[in-house]
């Protein structure tokens, strides 16, 4: 079979309005500013991926990125993985963190999907495995105890075996109260995971980790500062329970040094940090070899094909922020998350929501 080449990069701002603000104990998220990455290849084959700037103020400069990188891969026989390692060298000196790193792994993304979709088979498939079903929790925002319960319960209605809260309120009392509040709600067998997004002290990580240790929590998620492995493991080591992070880890390296450092029980990689499916590749690799669990950080329909090759797959996040712009987003049946069975990563736009949203 012939190589593909690729013929040209594009990138497209948007803004997806949210039903509502998603509050975290660190900031909200009023609106998902995206770079819609496409990729075109010789034979007229798209790839297409996502990359979320979390705030407007990203969103020009990381649409600039990708169309000032795009001379750099245009005319490149379509190799996702030696492209985005040869990308990361070439950037060793600005560093491929931030804002280059987002870009550059929407890149990556693209690259698979058309590569996927070139060959005419899953995402997945091309990592060596098969659509598979994964568990899959929703998220509920820092909104209180009997907003966050009522939310909760929307997912449990949904047939969502699991659910995701926002804590870190002033007092554990309060944190308690939403852990608590959301049990009543969904009953004793779902699994409630929660998350400080980063906003505790170890010391008073510590101290409120003991509260909520007898709550049966599935995972305490990003208690401290995510580069502080050293603070994140003294916190993984006197709690019972299993502390998750790595959703602002940079690249493999980063997960090699959280393993070295015992930060986390748990990993939970995001595609667009992680350098795409090049990095997330790696990072299954590592976590397997150590039994680590892996979840995804957004992105589901794209990490609903790494969690299918990915051998200790633990649970997939559900979001359906950027559905408005998706022509066919991520399926749930009973519970569980399926990549779809077609060519590519499922990532296909409604463009005339694409028009709409332009930013
Ligand atoms: C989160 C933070 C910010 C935006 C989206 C999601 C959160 C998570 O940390 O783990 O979902
Ligand atoms: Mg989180």
């Amino acid at each position: 079979m012939a190589d593909s080449v690729i013929r040209s990069l594009e990138a497209r701002a948007v803004k997806v309005p949210m039903a509502e603000p998603h509050r975290t104990a660190s900031g909200v998220i009023t609106e998902s500013p995206l770079v819609l990455v496409d990729l075109l290849t010789a034979e007229g084959v798209r790839g297409h991926a996502i990359v979320f700037t979390y705030t407007a103020m990203a969103l020009g400069p990381v649409a600039e990125l990708v169309a000032n990188l795009a001379p750099l891969v245009a005319g490149r026989v379509l190799a996702p993985q030696a492209i985005t390692n040869e990308l990361l060298a070439r950037f060793r000196l600005l560093g491929t963190h931030g804002l280059l790193g987002m870009a550059l792994s929407g890149i990556d993304m693209a690259l698979w999907d058309a590569q996927a979709r070139s060959t005419g088979v899953p995402l997945c498939a091309l990592m060596g495995a098969k659509p598979r079903p994964v568990p899959a929790y929703g998220p509920v925002g820092y909104v209180g105890a009997k907003d966050s319960a009522r939310v909760a319960e929307g997912w449990a209605a949904r047939g969502l075996p699991g659910v995701k809260a926002k804590i870190g309120y002033p007092d554990v009392q309060e944190d308690l109260a939403v852990v608590r509040a959301i049990r009543s709600a969904v009953g004793p067998d779902a699994a409630i995971l929660v998350d400080y997004n980063q906003s505790l002290a170890a010391g008073e990580a510590h101290r409120r980790l003991e509260r909520l240790d007898g709550e049966g929590l599935e995972w305490v998620e990003e208690p401290v500062i995510a580069e502080d492995y050293a603070g994140m493991a003294g916190v993984a080591r006197s709690a019972a329970t299993p502390i998750q992070a790595g959703e602002n880890w940079w690249g493999p390296l980063e997960f090699a040094k959280a393993l070295e450092a015992g930060a986390s029980d748990l990993f939970m990689p995001d595609l667009m940090k992680v350098f795409g499916i090049t990095g997330w590749i790696e990072i299954a690799a590592l976590a397997a070899a150590r039994g680590i669990p892996v979840s995804n950080h957004l992105f589901p329909e794209t990490s609903a094909h790494a969690l299918a090759a990915t051998p200790t797959a633990h649970w997939l996040e559900y979001n359906d922020w950027w559905n408005p712009v998706l022509a066919e987003p991520l399926a749930l049946a009973d519970g569980r998350a399926t990549a779809a069975d077609r060519p590519g990563s499922g990532i296909e736009w409604d463009e005339a929501a694409v028009a709409r949203f332009a930013a």
